[in-house]
Parts: C-alpha cells; sequence; structure tokens
C-alpha cells in the first residue's frame, strides 16, 4: 500500500507542487465527505445564487469553493488563486510560486441526483513580480501547466494527477483517511468504440461536427467501420475518468446555442487541466481546430470546444474538421 504523501516524495522532485497536492486533499476529504452524508448535511439543493457566468450555483458549489479557497489560501507555496465559482483571482501568499486554477465541482447537475461528480484543479508557475489578485497572471497556456490533477466522488472517491510525469491514481482509504496508489502511468488505449456527447445539441453542432457524429452512428455499415457505443454523465471528470481507464472520445463542441461562445467548457478549469491529463496519458486533446493547451487565453472564465480522448479517435474527428 502506497500512500499519496510517500509517492509524491519519491516521485515529484518538487516539494511546493507536492506540498499543493496534498494540501488540496484536505478540502476533497471534506467535500467527499459531504457529498456522501447529501441530505442528512443539508447540503443538497441550490444556493439561491448566480456565479459570475449567470449559472445558478449549488449549495454545494458554493460550500465546496469555500472548503478549497480557505485550504489555499493557507498554503505558503500559492501565490494565488482563481475559481469558476469566483469573479476574480484571490491573492494568497505574496511570497508563493504558484497558482492554482480549479472548479471546485464540476458537473453540479449531477449533485441533487446522487450522480457523480468532481473536483478539477490546474496548477501554473506565477512569473517574476506576478500579483496573485491579476487576472493576467494566470493568462498561460495549457502547455505551462506544472501539475494538474481531479478528485472524483463517485462510489469510491479518486484521485488522479500529473505532475508532467505520467498520470497517477489514487483510491480514499475511508477507514485511515489517506489516498493509496491505485494505478501508476495510466495509457489511454489508441483506439475506442465508444463516444461521449450530448447528442440533443446535435442540430446546435457545425456540419463538420455533425458529419463526423453521422458517420459514428452508422457504425460497421459507415466509413469508420465500427459500431460504436455511446455514454453521456453530464460530468466531465466522470467521463475523463472512464476515457483513462478504458479508452473513449469525450466532445462537447462549439454550437449555436450561444454563437459569441467558443464552446461550454472553461479552458482554463476543464480545458487545459483535462487535455494535460489526457496528453500525458498518450491521448489527444483539441478544440477541433488546434490543440487546447497551445492556446493562449485571454480572460480567465473563457470558453473552449473540446474534443479529447483515444489519439486514434480523436484523429478521426480532426480529419471531419480539416
Ligand atoms: P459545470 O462546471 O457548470 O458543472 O459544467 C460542466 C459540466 C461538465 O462536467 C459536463 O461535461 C457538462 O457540463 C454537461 O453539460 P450538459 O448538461 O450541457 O450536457
Ligand atoms: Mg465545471
Amino acid at each position: 500500500m502506497l500512500r499519496l504523501r510517500h509517492f509524491l516524495d519519491e516521485h515529484c522532485e518538487n516539494a511546493d507542487i507536492s506540498g499543493i497536492i496534498d494540501g488540496l486533499m484536505v478540502a476533497c476529504k471534506d467535500i467527499a465527505y459531504r457529498l456522501h452524508m447529501g441530505s442528512l448535511a443539508g447540503v443538497l439543493g441550490s444556493a439561491e445564487q448566480e456565479n459570475v457566468q449567470g449559472e445558478c450555483q449549488k449549495k454545494l458549489d458554493v460550500i465546496s469553493n469555500d472548503l478549497i479557497k480557505a485550504c489555499l489560501k493557507g498554503m505558503p507555496q500559492v501565490k494565488g488563486l482563481a475559481s469558476e465559482e469566483e469573479p476574480d483571482p484571490v491573492a494568497c501568499n505574496e511570497s508563493g510560486r504558484y497558482l492554482v486554477l480549479f472548479d471546485p465541482l464540476d458537473g453540479s447537475s449531477n449533485i441533487d441526483v446522487n450522480v457523480t461528480v468532481g473536483t478539477i484543479f490546474s496548477v501554473l508557475e506565477a512569473a517574476e513580480g506576478a500579483d496573485g489578485a491579476h487576472e493576467q497572471s494566470y493568462l498561460q497556456a495549457g502547455q505551462r501547466q506544472v501539475a494538474a490533477g481531479y478528485v472524483l466522488y463517485g462510489p469510491s472517491t479518486l484521485l488522479v494527477f500529473s505532475t508532467g510525469n505520467g498520470v497517477h491514481a489514487f483510491t480514499l482509504d475511508p477507514r485511515i483517511g489517506e489516498f493509496v496508489l491505485q494505478r501508476r502511468d495510466i495509457q489511454v488505449p489508441a483506439t475506442t468504440k465508444e463516444f461521449a456527447i450530448n447528442m440533443s445539441n446535435q442540430r446546435f453542432w457545425l456540419p463538420e461536427m455533425q458529419a463526423y457524429v453521422a458517420d459514428l452512428l452508422k457504425g460497421e455499415e459507415g466509413p469508420l467501420g465500427k459500431r460504436y457505443n455511446m455514454r453521456w454523465i453530464a460530468s466531465m471528470v466522470a467521463e475523463i475518468h472512464r476515457i483513462l481507464t478504458r479508452g473513449g472520445i469525450f466532445m462537447y463542441p462549439y454550437d449555436s446555442r450561444e454563437p459569441n461562445k467558443p464552446g461550454k467548457l472553461r479552458l482554463m478549469y476543464e480545458g487545459n487541466p483535462m487535455s494535460m491529463l489526457i496528453e500525458q496519458a498518450g491521448g489527444k486533446a483539441s478544440t477541433a481546430f488546434e490543440n487546447i493547451m497551445e492556446i493562449e487565453p485571454t480572460a480567465i472564465h473563457q470558453r473552449v470546444s473540446v474534443v479529447m480522448g483515444s489519439a486514434e479517435e480523436v484523429d478521426n474527428a480532426l480529419r471531419y474538421h480539416a
């Protein structure tokens, strides 16, 4: 049994980054506990307020955000934080070298129905003289992430992360309150017969995406020559975890419901960290037109179109967009 702390000591050369990941788990264990208690802890339902993006927040979105924020503020390594649920970045410790971006509870439409949700995080190094309260400090391409990961709150609670040296998964052992190693150096199978997309948006997609998904649906009689299966959990963490476990392709593409937004998902809190994990595991992550992690961000809350997963299947999707 290899505990997270010992794994980090052995495999992560940067003690600051190890400390951030290990420290974040204090908040994540608390979130896991509250999710587990559900209505018994009075944490289900709406917070009856909106976030900066005009989305209705759940009580647990707010609670999770507060827990992670308090946790990060207490870490000397952390210069600042940016959250999907906060309008502006928050300065933490002046002498800290790192910036932590997070989606405190992704897939929050699943909370009240007791389906998997997750916390996603991304760590960047702050430039010399950067201000932790200033948006500009965080506007770095995904390629510059020094760590990324998620905690999945499902039948068991899992931590999956990368510090640029492979992708590793840990299971929370509730008997001892510690994350223990489950799988190291995870690899995404290059091929798949499983896709994930919200089909209800089909008529709003670009014609290229419509053509690709139409061919997926044609199965062995279509040009892709295979019978595909479909999954949609409406929780990106669960979706990406499935792909890291058995392969697949996950797509939340551009659609014309809100034509001015490049996608639904957020680049800094969802697109970049998940792209780092998928690429570290040998998969691919694209907007359908460019690599997600090469995008130079212009705003912390900016949106992105997402096509990621098994390398050969992502290539199939990209051929339709070429
Ligand atoms: P959230 O951060 O507000 O929870 O939204 C992100 C989630 C993803 O986890 C998931 O892939 C997607 O939204 C589901 O969207 P939809 O309900 O449109 O299918
Ligand atoms: Mg989210």
